[in-house]
């Protein structure tokens, strides 16, 4: 039996019940988030929660984690000094290879300059029953898809893209490690219970119009921080008309709208999914439920009643979208680019075309751009872009082999990158002659902040579907419209590219291609960590709260405008260093602005009177001064669910950080490090705040949820100023920061 089946087997056999009992306590309709949430309890009283108030222990059927989190997150496990995982887990090894000379050599150089990290995660796999999957074996969240997610089912991952197992029906949420770790020691997991929008999808898809443009369209009409704290769920004819890895691809994207999670009710596309990747005794038993893996009926008569927000949008009229550059939720249709592009001065030039990542590289998404690709080709057209292609997992590399898209993609010159996250996290080595070049690039990735592919400042990164990708790649032009626009073929005579076709998988093409884990053998139970070791470092415990208010500590940094996790703790070249806290604390918030003076890693070490690097400036706080403070703007710590990005400030003695709003992920994060997580009543207040000031942050002998702090400001010229700062602390989290982290409750208690 494969592992956590018999989880699966019970969740089914138990659901029509346990609905039951949650109907008689709810007493209303239930959307599909609440069906999935109320059956997921962890010992907590069956009653209604308050959506967006209430704290709720949940407890997730299973954990996904990638390498460049994993590190971190097991590292933490091994403290909390348990024997094995008490739920199912995997573990994947995506995001360290570096896209470079291509798939077979860059997954060789990856086993060579990755091994000890390899031989660490393998190794702690074998000796807490977690499955492994290897490098090359594909990128986690396509992976999680064809052979983990389950309709109805509710999983954590360390990483902030774990929502794309909404397209087969679960509840699926990004955390930071220490969560992984709270449902591995069999704790409850703790979540705010969101609020739900609702997304009616009406009419159907066409032509050049894929499932990608659902969600930048989504992500244009939210921002980067209107899905905050919400879950995005999704229904209408327009919903079951797309494909489960389309529904996928939306809901992997929702994360850019700061949404906990996106999910989809069950439907035909997902029980063809299940039965296309060996699955189908789970389709089976999903079918037998049906309508309890969906809203109920009432919902769909009057989702305004029922949602906290109703979007709706007809599928027929959608466009095609391109988002960027330098954030997902730029949102202009293909028609308006020309005239945009122009107004804001972007270079129009597309120098490599990208497809790949985790939100789009399945068969489909494979399918067609091949079809483009192959269009153009029998057009006699030449591209003119570069063209780079990064498939989603092993078994779809394969099924595209079998298919003819690999020769396709490289006949029109594309080049084939290993299975993995590669360029779409950094790990890319562009080759390029300048690398700071003014430049466009586009990919179907779902981010594109500032540094994000290549690490230049100056490349304009735009994100669209994979068929927009491939037609704009071989245009070579960000303003081509394939819909409109001809292009020079055969004999010099203009063409225009026909619509791409997708082609359905046969499931004749998946004999000898399913995959399984690498891990189950037993490898070596021993985790060893050389005391010398640049990569692996292993953690120690951060000391308990003093019990005292903060004391005129000095202000670190206060950054202006986007600040991510990307800003924070630059992933790239960084992803080295994931398992090595004192090695990666080096790139603390080296990408984040200094309001003081508009520039990147230079802010004012008061004790010395120079501008300095900040993780020196903040090593020099903490060792000569207590620590520091400090203070960001809005949706601050955006993006991934990195916790290096709270555990960096927690060693270099970063006490608070004040800001306008936090985004959720990195939030929590720092509260699980014991760094104080405040936010600004009166956003006036930031301005308050100077380059030299000192500040203490009071009342925290009376730390209790719902009560606000006092920040008072020491200027330089003896002024002061006080004002109230507020504060998202329950009483459990105050425990955390009272202990240290909430690590250290675990090792108590244990
Ligand atoms: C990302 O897309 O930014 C990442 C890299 O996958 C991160 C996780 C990480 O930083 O390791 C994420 O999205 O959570
Ligand atoms: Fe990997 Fe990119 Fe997906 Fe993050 S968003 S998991 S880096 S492919």
């Amino acid at each position: 039996m494969r592992p956590g089946f018999d989880t699966i087997e019970k969740f089914y056999h138990d659901l029509p019940e346990k609905l039951s009992a949650v109907r008689k306590v709810i007493g209303h309709p239930l959307t599909l988030a609440e069906k999935v949430l109320y059956t997921h309890l962890f010992n907590s009283e069956l009653q209604p929660y308050y959506r967006g108030e209430d704290y709720v222990m949940f407890s997730p059927d299973r954990i996904a984690m990638q390498d460049a989190t994993a590190q971190m997150a097991m590292l933490q496990f091994m403290l909390a000094g348990q024997d094995k995982s008490a739920v199912p887990a995997s573990i994947h090894c995506d995001h360290l290879i570096i896209a470079s000379d291509g798939a077979g050599t860059d997954l060789e150089t990856a086993n060579v300059t990755n091994r000890e990290v390899y031989d660490f995660l393998r190794s702690s796999c074998s000796k807490y029953n977690i499955d492994f999957w290897k490098p090359g074996a594909g990128i986690i969240h396509q992976v999680v898809l064809e052979n983990y997610a389950f309709p109805g089912g509710m999983m954590i991952g360390t990483d902030s893209h774990t929502p794309n197992a909404g397209g087969l029906g679960m509840i699926a949420i990004g955390v930071g490690g220490a969560d992984a770790v709270d449902v591995m020691t069999a704790m409850g997991w703790e979540l705010k219970f969101p609020k739900i929008i609702g997304v009616r999808l009406h009419g159907k898809l066409s032509g050049w119009t894929s499932p990608k443009d659902v969600i930048l369209k989504i992500t244009g009409l939210l921002t980067v921080k209107g899905g905050t704290g919400h879950i995005i769920e999704y229904f209408g004819e327009g919903a079951a008309a797309l494909s489960c890895t389309g529904k996928a691809t939306i809901c992997n994207m929702g994360a850019e709208t700061g949404a906990t999670c996106s999910i989809f009710g069950y439907d035909d596309s997902m029980a063809s999914f299940l039965k296309l990747t060996g699955r189908g005794d789970i389709a089976d038993m999903a079918s037998a439920v049906s309508a309890h893996l969906r809203a109920d009926d009432e919902i769909f008569s009057d989702p305004s009643k029922y949602y906290d927000q109703f979007i709706e949008i007809d599928l027929t009229e959608l466009e095609p979208h391109i988002n960027g550059p330098f954030s997902p939720d730029i949102a202009t249709p293909l028609s308006k680019m020309k005239e945009v592009a122009e107004k804001n001065g972007w270079p129009v030039n597309v120098e490599v075309g990208l497809i790949g990542s985790c939100t789009n590289s399945s068969f489909e998404d494979l399918s067609k751009a091949a079809s483009v690709a192959k269009s153009a080709l029998k057009l006699g057209i030449k591209p003119k872009s570069g063209f780079k292609i990064s498939p989603g997992s092993d078994r779809v590399q394969k099924i595209a082999e079998k298919a003819g898209f690999i020769d396709v993609f490289k006949e029109i010159g594309g080049e084939m990158y290993a299975n993995a996250c590669g360029p779409c996290i950094g790990q890319w080595n562009r080759k390029s002659s300048d690398d700071n070049s003014v430049n466009t690039i586009i990919h179907s990735f779902n981010r594109n902040f500032a540094k994000r592919a290549d690490g230049n400042p100056n490349t304009h990164a735009f994100v669209a579907s994979p068929e927009i990708v491939t037609a704009l790649a071989i245009a070579g032009k960000l303003t081509f419209n394939p819909m409109e626009d001809t292009l020079p073929g055969d004999g010099g005579k203009n063409v225009m590219l026909p619509e791409p076709v997708n082609t359905e998988i046969q499931l004749s093409a998946l004999s000898g291609v399913l995959q399984e884990p690498s891990g189950n053998e037993k490898y070596n139970d021993d985790v060893i960590i050389s005391p010398v070791s640049e990569r692996l470092q292993m953690l120690e415990s951060f000391p308990a709260w003093d019990g005292n208010d903060f004391h005129k500590l000095p202000l670190l940094m206060k950054v202006s405008g986007k600040c991510t996790t990307d800003h924070i703790s630059m992933a790239g070249r960084w992803l080295k260093y994931r398992g090595h806290l004192r090695n990666i604390s080096e790139n603390y918030m080296i990408g984040a602005v200094n309001s003081f003076n508009g520039k990147t890693n230079s802010i004012l070490n008061t004790l010395t009177s120079e501008y300095e690097q900040v993780p020196k400036v903040a090593a020099h706080y903490r060792d000569s001064l207590k620590g520091s403070v400090v203070v960001g703007e809005d949706n601050f710590g955006e993006g991934s669910s990195r916790e290096h990005a709270a555990m960096e400030p927690r060693f270099l003695g970063v006490k608070a950080i004040l800001v306008k709003s936090f985004a959720r992920i990195h939030e929590t994060n720092l509260k699980k490090q014991g760094v104080l997580t405040l936010t600004f009543i009166n956003r006036d207040d930031y301005e308050k705040i100077r380059e030299r000031d000192l500040i203490s942050i009071t009342g925290l002998s009376d730390f209790k949820a719902g009560v606000n702090l006092i920040v008072t400001l020491h200027h330089i010229d003896n002024s002061i100023e006080v004002f109230p700062v507020i504060h998202s602390y329950n009483e459990l989290q105050i425990e955390w920061f009272k202990a240290g982290s909430a690590l250290n409750i675990i090792r108590y208690r244990k």
